[in-house]
């Protein structure tokens, strides 16, 4: 049946017969038959509608997604391997959608797919960005950024009818509202991802890589996400993006409970509103405002509103807590800020602790206050992350609501992060358990019952082994790059941030390669591979990439070392590549400053894939860590409390870790002549004295205990039934962190769908 519809419309659209078809012909034709079999379906309907608003959907690419979720993809590979065609070929005509930063942006798209999946009825709602976050190539060891462009004329994008008017000072925009299907896996009905775009874009304002005029808001406000805010021009792009975003979905929530007959005085029996992270944070004041114009008066307004919105923070790095300055928003939207000011009036009669005040004595508006102070709900992402907001970072705010915070810890979608990118896996696990772990991944726990099966563990072996000599391919052919997929794959791909501490791992591989060039040859080679973005203007970041690309060099051109380590910084990290990635995992790096890294989800999706984890006790790694078991992790480094100790007391100084001379040569090497002669030595001296003058992130604190247990996990690796022991429990475990699990418990303590 398949075959004959996917015939017919290459017949109908190119007068071709699939075997004779180019990639991009049959790639065309799959989608028209997919968006039309996802037509047919209606969409998910219910009393209560949720509107989860997020300045990232980092969805990626979307066609096996969407067969996965119909229940396509099987049928659909055989026909293509039937005629000669293979669908992962196909799908590298489809551009990657690269609309998030990382992983806050790669949760909404979990998100949305796993919503759809349970049958809620909710839709994600942000901004249609023409350029997704930027291309990164590399060039005499540096980065460089190129743009992103993933809007083609035939997409999964629908135009809707769907316009509204913002008003902004001086000017009101006209947007247009795109959407596009999110289909859940095995579901009769969809929803929708809705982006909204402004009608007086203009592409052609970029000229040069990624740069444009900022003032000219008509052409450019949804031209890129998250343009360089390092200036007044970037902070005020932002402010405008985010109010763009917010009044088009207010606008669209109260067009929705109209269209449905709702009495708005109700509207949150009817609507509830997810702000994803403070960037939507303004949608507050925005429905109040909007509530105002249809009559409802500003005290009700804002009992109604308080009752539809929740706010999810997905940081404690108060660098990245929104303060927007009074005096911006009152040159982008000056029509919000009476209503702010109430909001903040109210809240100062209330309560007298400065610390809880929306708008600060220097004149800022403090955007996760209004969320806690006006919505009914305060989740963070993991369970210690939500520990200390409650008992450190927004402690004042948990003494006075302690009933609206709570935890959801983040999970991941096993659709894409296991049956799509790992299908080996996938098929051999329905072998041995059936396939009800696609709905309950609880079920996944049947596999422990595996673990004194040498077939099982030998067959967990062999499709690593399968998937790291596939990425061995893939890293070939896309950067030339030549490795030993028997050698141990060790890899830490997130965005670049010190609190991340990158910037420990390179310490590693100086080790490693020292202790090789002194004649210590590891058994079995290793391979450390990076993947990471840095935004443009974060220039330790750009030294750290510099620096690991100048080990690269050096260590991979080393006859010497060569044949017992190497180093690859995997160009333009994103979502495709990732799904490469992480099915070839061995040692999954996760080795943020404790109590730094919220959640972490690669940490879920490399467990999963049957990676050990190496890491602190942090985020999403304590559930792990609780999960597995001492035996199955490799945890390392100081504790959350510890390091809130040293913060509070300000007594952590890198220059006395940095004295100790085996820490020293590592450090030092950084600008040894080695690294020097072919690195560019103003990169490399920064993030030299960062690290012993400053090391906000404490890297040299742990350091040593980092090596140590890194070296037992290569040493452990050599028994390779124990690992593989460790490697079944792992993915036996992993079922808690199916995004379907944090999606039911979102709907069952916040949302009530
Ligand atoms: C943003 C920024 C922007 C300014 C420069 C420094 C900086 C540092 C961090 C951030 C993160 C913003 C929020 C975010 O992406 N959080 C991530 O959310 C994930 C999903 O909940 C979670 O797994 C990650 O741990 C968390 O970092």
């Amino acid at each position: 049946m398949l075959e004959k519809n996917l015939s017919e419309i290459l017949k109908k659209r190119f007068n071709k017969v699939i075997s004779k078809a180019s990639n991009e012909e049959i790639y065309l034709a799959l989608l028209e038959l997919t968006k039309g079999t996802i037509k047919k379906k209606g969409a998910n309907k219910g009393k209560r509608k949720l509107y989860y608003i997020s300045a990232e959907f980092l969805i990626g690419k979307l066609m096996s997604n969407n067969l996965i979720n119909l229940g396509l993809y099987e049928e659909i590979k055989e026909v293509l391997a039937k005629n000669g065609k293979e669908l992962a070929e196909i799908e590298e005509v489809e551009l990657e959608p690269s609309l998030g930063n990382g992983g806050l942006g790669r949760l909404a798209a979990c998100f949305i797919d796993s919503i759809a999946t349970l049958g809620l009825n909710g839709d994600g709602v942000g901004l249609n960005y023409h350029f997704g976050l930027f291309q990164q190539v590399f060039e005499d060891r540096k980065q460089n950024t190129v743009k992103n462009p993933w809007i083609t004329s035939q997409s999964w994008l629908n135009k809707s009818n769907i316009k509204f008017e913002v008003p902004f000072a001086g000017f009101t925009a006209t947007s247009t509202l795109y959407d596009i299907d999110v289909t859940g896996y095995d579901q009769e009905a969809s929803n929708k991802l809705r982006l909204f775009d402004i009608d007086t874009i203009d592409e052609t304002l970029v000229k040069e890589g990624i740069n444009f005029n900022k003032e000219d808001i008509k052409k450019n406000l949804t031209l890129f996400l998250y343009p360089d805010d390092s200036d007044e021009a970037g902070h005020l792009l932002r402010i405008y993006q985010q109010y763009f975003m917010v009044s088009n979905a207010a606008q669209l929530i109260l067009l929705e409970a109209e269209e449905n007959g709702h009495d708005l005085h109700k509207l949150h029996e009817y609507a509830v509103v997810q702000i994803n992270d403070t960037h939507p944070s303004m949608v507050i004041p925005e429905l109040i405002r909007l509530l105002g114009e249809k009559g409802i008066p500003m005290s009700e307004a804002i009992e109604i509103v308080s009752k539809t919105c929740a706010y999810t923070n997905h940081t404690i790095l108060a660098e990245a807590l929104e303060k927007w300055p009074i005096a911006y928003l009152q040159k982008v939207v000056p029509h919000l800020l009476p209503i702010i000011r109430e909001l903040d009036n109210q809240v100062k009669l209330k309560f007298k602790d400065e610390k809880v005040a929306i708008i600060d004595k220097d004149k800022r508006v403090h955007m996760a206050h209004m969320d806690i102070h006006y919505g009914y709900s305060v989740n963070g992402v993991a369970a210690l992350h939500t520990e200390i907001l409650k008992e450190e970072e927004l402690k004042s705010f948990y003494d006075i609501y302690p009933e609206k915070f709570n935890n959801k810890t983040n999970g991941i979608t096993f659709r894409r992060w296991l049956i799509h990118c790992n299908n080996k896996l996938a098929s051999y696990i329905d072998e041995l358990i059936g396939e009800g772990y696609k709905k309950d991944a609880t079920k996944l726990e049947e596999l422990a019952k595996f673990i004194d099966d040498k077939e099982v563990l030998n067959k967990l072996g062999e499709i690593k082994k399968a998937n790291k000599l596939e990425l061995k391919e893939y890293l070939k052919e896309t950067q030339g790059v030549e490795i030993d997929e028997n050698s141990i794959f060790d890899i830490q791909i997130k965005r670049l941030h010190e609190y991340k501490r990158q910037q420990m791992n390179v310490l590693y591989i100086i080790h490693k390669y020292l202790d090789i060039k002194n004649g210590n040859k590891p058994t079995t080679p290793i391979t450390m591979i990076f993947g990471a973005k840095a935004a443009p203007a974060y220039i330790i970041a750009q030294d750290i990439i510099h620096t690991i690309l100048c080990l690269q060099e050096i260590i991979n051109n080393d006859p010497e070392v060569n044949k017992y380590l190497k180093v690859v910084m995997v160009e333009n990290y994103n979502v495709t590549k990732a799904s490469k990635l992480i099915p070839a995992c061995d040692v999954s790096e996760q080795i943020s400053l404790a109590s730094k890294e919220a959640s972490g989800t690669g940490n879920m999706k490399f467990m999963l894939n049957g990676a050990l984890t190496l890491g602190t006790e942090d985020g999403a790694n304590v559930e792990i860590h609780e999960l597995v078991g001492d035996e199955n992790i490799y945890i390392f480094g100081e504790s959350s409390e510890t390091v809130i100790e040293h913060y509070k007391k300000e007594d952590y100084v890198s220059k006395k870790f940095y004295e100790k001379p085996a820490i020293k040569e590592l450090v030092n090497f950084i600008i040894s002549d080695e690294m020097v002669a072919i690195g560019d030595e103003e990169n490399l001296t920064r993030l030299h004295k960062e690290l012993i003058n400053k090391d906000w992130f404490m890297t040299l604190l742990d350091v040593e205990d980092y090596i140590e247990t890194k070296d037992i996990v290569f040493k452990d690796y050599e028994d390779r039934e124990t690992w593989n022991k460790k490697v079944l429990i792992n993915i036996s475990k992993a079922g808690f962190f199916s995004s379907d699990r944090t999606i039911a418990q979102y709907n069952e303590d916040i949302w009530k769908l």
